[in-house]
């Protein structure tokens, strides 16, 4: 049935027909979207309806519209609005269907990630003004639709690296949020680089005290508290992200040795690190402390972050030969057992034991060698998923080595490199590096609008994608970034819509 629904999903304008309902551009595309005729519209007598393992999703979607439509929108067992979860309803995971009509709403998901999912496509298809976060005029209308829903990948993530530059719990959950609308699931956190070290860890309190003091261009730098890591951990699970923690090991390494002498060869801590060069110092591998310090760490870690999946690092460990870098690699996947490990693609021909990822960032040849391994990859290929890279040539700042990086870029591309089945695949992440991006208005420029490039990359079947569509829906994504308060890259190559036409 899906299959055969994908196919009218190619025709280049699904959403008109005689009589029917206007469908507003959706982000990402859902697999299957069918309007009806006529609409529903909120108003003053409308109950939201949820029980069990639906109802966070209902808590969530009811504030969220309370705020700016002024409604009362009660939550109850029976609504108008009505969300259910349905392990026997034949949809897949995280799938769902959304019907719409005169009457009312209705979300069935085949689990509580899918009720979740579908109340995201709700949110857009109502006005962009029912994502303010204070009341504002405006008709709360939602056309008669059906969809029909699931996700290519069970990967869909985002990677911020707040080792470079630091980065608050807030300012963390405000990408959180806006991860949830766009359907991403993953929160990769790199909270350890040679610039910096940003988790607290009790039995290595220097780690945070002086690792986590500075940072790129030597700034304060800052670092999370367990109790703030753990809440981020909550905060993302409630919104269907599960928050993975990286600690790389064993290069990038600067920041842990300057805040020990005895992790030094040499006994001697160096200086911080604030430059944005990457310098890569490793970790003294021929110390027995440091495999003490590595265990210690990861201890820690896991205790406080309980993801399925846990990213040990590997990348550029320049200086450390291959051989010492394969059994320590192998180590770390010990360490973190029964965690899943997830390394940069250098693990790839490391002799991971499966089940492993590698995160394709660089080399296919790694990421080959990974797959042949009995491994699975996360794509994400720096020319078209790195977003510390420039936009285009009138960028002001930004990394240049893998870019430009425009809006097509991160949409036209395959996550299965030459050579690997899609079912190796296990997702796509973009990753939004720090060295040359110092604060939350850098930091939106870069990841919006890629980051919902890359979402739909992950998220909507590929039969059913097309660039010259994805563009038309982006520029009126534009106007619901626009009222989220996203300073978001005005992309040449897109038409955007303002928020200020639309009601
Ligand atoms: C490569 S990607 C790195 C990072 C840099 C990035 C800059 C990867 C695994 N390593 O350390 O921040 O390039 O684009």
């Amino acid at each position: 049935m899906l299959a055969l629904v994908l196919l009218g999903c190619t025709d280049p304008d699904p959403q008109k027909g005689a009589g029917k309902a206007e469908i507003p551009g959706l982000v990402p595309l859902p697999a299957l979207v069918e309007p009806g005729r006529g609409a529903y519209t909120l108003d003053a007598d409308t109950t939201i309806g949820a029980e069990g393992d639906a109802l966070s999703s209902a808590e969530l979607l009811a504030e969220g519209l309370r705020a700016s439509t002024g409604l009362a929108l009660p939550v109850e067992a029976d609504g108008d609005v009505t969300l259910v979860v349905d392990p026997d309803a034949g949809l897949l995971p995280e799938g769902y269907t959304l019907d719409v009509d005169e009457g009312g709403v209705r979300i069935v998901g085949a689990d509580a990630a899918g009720v979740f999912y579908g109340t995201q496509t709700l949110r857009q298809l109502l006005s962009p003004w029912a994502l303010a976060d204070a009341p504002v005029e405006g008709t709360w209308t939602v056309p008669a639709v059906y969809v029909e829903d699931a996700p290519r990948f069970p990967w869909r993530g985002y990677m911020l690296d707040v080792a470079r530059h630091f980065f608050t719990v807030e300012e963390v959950e405000r990408q959180i949020d806006r991860m949830a609308l766009h359907k991403l699931n993953r929160l990769h956190l790199h909270l350890t680089d040679d610039q910096g070290w940003r988790i607290e860890i009790k039995s290595w309190p220097n780690l945070a005290l002086i690792g986590g003091s500075s940072e790129v261009g030597g700034g304060p730098g800052g670092y999370y508290t367990q109790e703030e890591l753990a809440g981020l951990v909550a905060y993302a699970a409630e919104r269907h992200v599960l928050l993975v923690p990286e600690i790389d090991f064993p290069g990038h390494a600067h920041a842990a040795l300057a805040s020990y002498p005895e992790l030094n060869e040499s006994g001697v801590a160096p200086e911080l690190y604030t430059g944005t060069a990457v310098i890569s110092t490793p970790l003294w591998l021929e110390g027995e402390i440091t495999w003490e310090f590595v265990a210690d760490v990861w201890a820690e870690v896991l205790a406080v972050a309980p993801s399925v999946y846990v990213h040990i690092g590997g990348d550029e460990a320049i200086d450390v030969d291959g051989e010492t870098y394969a059994a320590f690699v192998q180590h770390l996947q010990a360490v973190v057992a029964p965690r899943t490990a997830i390394g940069w693609d250098e693990v790839g021909p490391a002799g991971l034991a499966p089940p492993f990822v590698a995160q394709h960032w660089y080399d296919a040849d790694n990421a080959r060698a990974a797959v042949a391994g009995g491994g699975t990859l996360i794509a994400s290929p720096a020319e078209h998923a790195y977003l510390d890279m420039v936009h285009d040539n009138r960028a002001e700042f930004g990394q240049t080595w893998a870019g430009p990086v425009n809006v097509e870029a991160a949409y036209v591309w395959d996550p299965a490199p030459s050579g690997v089945d899609e079912a190796d695949v296990l997702g796509v992440e973009g990753a939004l590096w720090t060295e040359y991006v110092d604060d939350e208005e850098r930091l939106e420029l870069m990841t919006w609008p890629r980051l919902a490039a890359l979402a739909e990359v992950g998220w909507t079947p590929d039969e059913a994608r097309l660039w010259r569509t994805f563009g038309e829906r982006l520029g009126w994504h534009g106007a619901r970034l626009e009222v989220l308060g996203v300073g978001y890259y005005r992309s040449p190559e897109i038409a955007w819509t303002s928020a200020a036409d639309v009601d």
